[in-house]
């Protein structure tokens, strides 16, 4: 058993956290799921940065102390990650007194050596970045991040003597080609430090900023927010203080970040750590970011949802595993509502969750619900099983490689080998024949299928979890990669729809009949639209007695009904909101379609839709006049 400690970036509490915050905590949160579940030893570290000038503008802004202001903010982030099933180990916030302590204990140690100097110095500080900027380094005089000007300050400080590891730190890199990952970014770095390193400037005089740890050896002075915040690395663990902690988990396996702070961790930490004798990370890796533009883009088309309403409307597994599977690591990605709706129904509600449902409904309805006897399979089995071991290789490969995206897309792949293997085995049709064969396709679809629900368990954990227990399997031992996992006579466990579709023309604005140009027109007009009676017949439409009606929260389109049909009552979300109150549709007979598969309409179950007729500025629903012939009745 390996160990594995990984940690995210500790975050400024000046603001709420958002996607981006929320993507490095998932994809930490997945590797280290990972890790747990190949057996190592692991330990993942979030927390907060709440000492700095940034911090302590944002509490001036809202009237209250820096530490009030902190504790405030802090739970918005620990509510978000309970949210979204952030497993962490433990949370660190710069303001505890054991981390205090141990950066207090550093510093001294650095001090001591020799490698900390008193100093006069001129700089342009950046608030938005917490750091100074060269002359040089400015872009038309302003911030080179954020654009925007920057005051010149000139103070006495304390200063490390960063400069004098700069060969040692290029040497390092150059030996340890895993050190700054991705290459390019390396390459970055090592450009970076083509110039002559200057020193840092460790501290902040308390006359201008006093919300920081206090220097050891000079009381009116506070530590720069960035030496204070990099050592949480180290003082989570426990370093120079009495803990054996320390021992067990540095050097750290993976610092992740996001590429905007890549000097801070790949250049003044190492320096820092030389200096204070600990070892360097394994890994710092830095990801890309997710672009806003196209965001944008999908609100101009009418659609307000923020990406962290997603969970609430869509859940939190399908967000964590669009983010997973659409961020290439290490390049930019752009967040779109669209693009998530449509992996969403592609890869999970069609790819998995077809699948789930063909092969439950067939064990319920062929085999009593229990896991059927698996007999020897032929070329098409072997075939089956073979990429069921390879699947399992190379995704540990990718995670490995940190190829997250890779490893997902991999994992899908099986599944879809999955449902092919379904049609060509057609056991619906095979039932008939040969029970005990159907049975045993059954059993290696459903086999296969675990496999692939155990690769995926890291990034949707909560509703793996869930499926894995509608086949059978609630004690998952994810050590164990053998085939054949799955007991024949097991019953199967309740089965839900666990992806249901999303539907993708209310979700986004489609452009409406009316506007659809003349070439759109045409094309519809020449591919057809006829069906054939056999087509039409499928279609069930039933009377429906409307018993309550709301309107669905956070639009005005959208209303949620209760719908009788007969004895059994089902919900249906219908976008008329613009033309009816829900008081006046409640008794009103209607006409539903009442097979069409269950869909999420903005986070609310729909299941079936109703009849209207759409005018130009109106729309009038299609109900029965004469209500005594009761709900549920099938038009014909
Ligand atoms: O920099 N895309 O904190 P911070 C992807 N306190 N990731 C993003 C992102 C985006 N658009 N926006 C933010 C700090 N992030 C310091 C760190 S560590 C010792 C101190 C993520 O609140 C990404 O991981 O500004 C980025 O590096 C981090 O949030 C910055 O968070």
């Amino acid at each position: 058993m390996s160990k594995f400690y990984i940690t995210t970036p500790i975050y400024y509490v000046n603001d709420e956290p958002h996607i981006g915050h929320a993507y490095t905590t998932i994809l930490a949160d997945v590797l280290a799921r990972y890790h747990r579940e190949l057996g190592d030893d692991t330990f993942f570290l979030t927390g907060t940065d709440e000492h700095g000038q940034k911090v302590y503008q944002a509490a001036k802004e809202h009237g209250v102390e820096p530490k009030q202001h902190c504790d405030e903010t802090v739970i918005h982030f620990k509510e978000l990650w309970e949210k979204l099933h952030i497993d962490y180990d433990y949370f660190i916030r710069t303001t505890d007194e054991s981390h205090k302590k141990v950066v207090q204990n550093i510093l001294q140690n650095i001090y001591n050596k020799g490698d900390i100097y008193f100093d006069e110095y001129s700089g342009h500080y950046c608030v938005g970045c917490e750091r100074f900027y060269t002359e040089k380094e400015l872009v038309e005089g302003k911030c080179p991040q954020h654009l925007t000007e920057l005051k010149l300050i000139t103070e006495k400080n304390y200063f490390f003597k960063m400069g004098a590891y700069q060969q040692k730190l290029i040497d390092y890199i150059h030996k340890h080609p895993d050190f700054i990952q991705p290459d390019f970014r390396r390459n970055e770095v090592l450009g970076f430090l083509r110039q002559p390193l200057g020193d840092l400037c460790i501290s902040r005089p308390k006359s201008r900023l006093s919300w920081g740890i206090e220097l050891s050896f000079d009381k009116n002075y506070v530590t720069y927010v960035w030496f204070d915040a990099l050592i949480n690395y180290v003082s989570a663990i426990g370093a120079t203080v009495e803990d054996d902690q320390f021992s067990q988990w540095w050097p750290a396996d993976y610092h992740l970040i996001g590429k905007d702070i890549l000097t801070t961790h790949a250049v003044y930490w190492p320096t820092m750590l030389f200096a204070a004798d600990f070892p360097q990370p394994r890994t710092i890796f830095a990801h890309g970011w997710w672009m806003s533009d196209e965001f944008k883009m999908s609100k101009s088309l009418g659609n307000v949802v923020r990406p962290l309403e997603l969970i609430d409307l869509y859940g939190v597994d399908p967000l964590r595993f669009y983010l997973m599977r659409e961020m290439v690591l290490g390049q930019d990605a752009n967040f779109n509502l669209e693009s998530f709706i449509r992996r969403y129904n592609s890869d999970l509600a069609n790819d998995l969750g077809n699948l789930v449902g063909r092969i439950n409904t067939l064990i319920r309805r062929h085999f009593d619900g229990n896991i059927p006897v698996l007999s020897d399979g032929g070329e098409n089995e072997k075939e089956l099983k073979k990429s069921g071991k390879d699947v399992g290789i190379k995704v540990r490969k990718l995670i490995e490689s940190m190829r997250v995206n890779k490893a997902v897309e991999e994992t899908m792949q099986f599944v879809r080998s999955i449902n092919r293997y379904m049609e060509k085995s057609a056991p619906w049709k095979l039932i008939k024949q040969n029970k005990e064969k159907a049975g045993s396709v059954l059993y290696f679809a459903a086999e296969s299928l675990r496999i692939g629900l155990q690769l995926l368990h890291p990034i949707m954990p909560s509703r793996m979890d869930q499926v894995l227990a509608m086949i059978g399997v609630t004690e998952i031992d994810f050590t164990n990669h053998t085939w054949g996992q799955l007991k024949s006579g097991t019953e199967l466990g309740k089965f839900e729809i666990p992806f249901p579709r999303i539907d993708l023309s209310v979700e986004i604005k489609e452009t409406p009949e009316d506007e659809k140009t003349p070439d759109k027109r045409e094309e519809i007009e020449m591919t057809g639209n006829q069906i054939s009676i056999d087509e039409f017949r499928k279609v069930e439409l039933k009377t429906a007695e409307v018993v309550s009606a709301e309107r669905v929260e956070g639009t005005d389109k959208l209303i949620k009904l209760q719908i009788k049909l007969g004895e059994e009552e089902r919900q249906i979300v219908a976008g008329i909101a613009q033309h009816y109150q829900p008081e006046e549709l409640v008794g009103k007979m209607i006409i539903v379609v009442t097979n069409l598969e269950p869909t999420i309409i903005r986070g609310v179950e729909s299941n079936g839709m109703l009849l209207a007729a759409s005018g130009k500025d109106t729309i009038v629903l299609a109900t029965m006049d004469d209500p005594s012939i009761g709900s549920g009745r099938q038009l014909i």
